[in-house]
Parts: structure tokens; sequence; C-alpha cells
């Protein structure tokens, strides 16, 4: 699987405050955020995110529909999610999507740390009438994408159903798993790709899940 990059402009370091700024959290202790602010030629993007949140979000990326999506991801993974984007929309909708989900993976890699802990592995199985998606998910720090989705129209609305595989892509080698995302049945490119950001955010929160039961982090190789 290609784990290209664009090479244009590079992450900016995470920003101290967010982490300064964190509560306490979850039962075992200090709360797990991630904040990216990452500025290039094409996109202005910043991502909070708080690992251990309650499903609350506000997002603005000028693409509604990717901003509707990061919603129901944020809501059904209980990830509170703060997302501002600015990009070259007179270009096309390409970079914003991208870049989004990019920063999307490197929040989550900023939170998440070590890994220590967590389940590591998750998998959902979500419906939307006709439509039916399967996502699995390890987070083992080999960024592999399998993307078994054809959503039939080339646009929702004015969104470019293609994007989500490059939005995903991004996502995977930014946070380094292994992603699978199986789409079962469906006829409405809308209800799948909504399904798909659904069984991602399930997923996601079950990877990220701490199980007290994981000592160091959960591989017989010793590192994640
Ligand atoms: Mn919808």
């Amino acid at each position: 699987m290609a784990t290209a990059r664009r090479g244009k402009g590079g992450a900016a370091a995470p920003r101290p405050a967010a982490r300064a700024k964190a509560k306490a959290g979850p039962a075992s202790g200090s709360a797990r955020r991630g904040a990216i602010a990452r500025k290039t030629h094409e996109t202005t993007v910043s991502v909070e995110l708080s690992v251990d949140g309650r499903g609350t979000s506000r997002i603005r990326t000028g693409v509604a529909f990717l901003d509707h999506m990061l919603e129901l991801f944020s809501k059904h993974g209980f990830f509170d999610l703060v997302v501002e984007a600015t990009g070259d929309l007179e270009v096309d909708q390409h970079h914003t999507v991208e870049d989004v989900g990019l920063s999307l993976g490197q929040a989550f890699r900023d939170a998440l740390g070590s890994k220590t802990g967590i389940r590591r592995f998750g998998q959902a199985s979500v419906p939307l009438d006709e439509a039916l998606v399967s996502v699995v998910v390890d987070l083992s720090g080999r960024p592999y994408l399998v993307y078994e989705l054809d959503p039939g129209r080339e646009r929702v609305g004015n969104f470019d159903t293609s994007l989500v595989h490059d939005f995903l892509l991004a996502f995977v080698n930014e946070l380094k798993l292994n992603l699978h995302v199986d789409c079962i049945r469906g006829r409405n490119p809308h209800h799948m790709i909504e399904a798909t950001f659904k069984a991602l955010g399930r997923a996601m929160d079950q990877a990220t899940a701490l199980d007290p039961r994981v000592r160091g982090v959960l591989s017989t190789k010793g590192v994640l």
C-alpha cells in the first residue's frame, strides 16, 4: 500500500498549551488529548482532540459533507473534537479533505503517545437503512489501508465521494494503523459513507479504550 505523503508544509509541533489545560480525565489518570496546528500553501488546519470525551464537536472545514461525517465520528466514538480548516476550495476539496484526515491522524498519535494500556484492536459493523459497513482497526504502528467501498456515484451533493479514500489514507499514514473498510452492501452513497464514519468512530473508541489488564503495550514485541 502506498504511503505517499505530500511533502509540503509538514506538521507543526503540538501546542503545549492544549496539554497544559487538560483536566483530570479517565480513571487511569491523565487525560489523553492531542492538538495539531498545520499550515501549508494549500490549507490551514487545526485539530483539538480528547480521546476520553463525550462526543461533543465543533467542526468547520468549509466542506459541509465532511463536517457532517466528522460530527458523526465524534459522536459515535465519544471523542471530543474541534476541527477548523480553511483550504483552497476554489481549486477543489481534495487538499482540504486530505489535510484534515492527516491532521486528525496526527492528533490521535499525539494523544495516544506510546499507546500504553490500550486495547489496540477495534471493530464495528454499522447499518444505515440498506447500507451495512464493517470497519476493523489495529493500532499496530504499521500503516495499511484496505478500502472496499464503491459508492457508485461520483458525488453526494457537491462532495466528491472518492475523497473518502484519500481522507482515510492520510489518516492511516499519520496514525500508522491498519484499517479495513468493507462495505457489505449499500445503494445510497450518503448512507454508505455515513455508516463508514460511524463504524470508524465505534471501532476507534474500542481500540483506544484503556484495559486495566494490559500491562505496558498489548504486543509480544513490547512496542506498538
Ligand atoms: Mn447524513
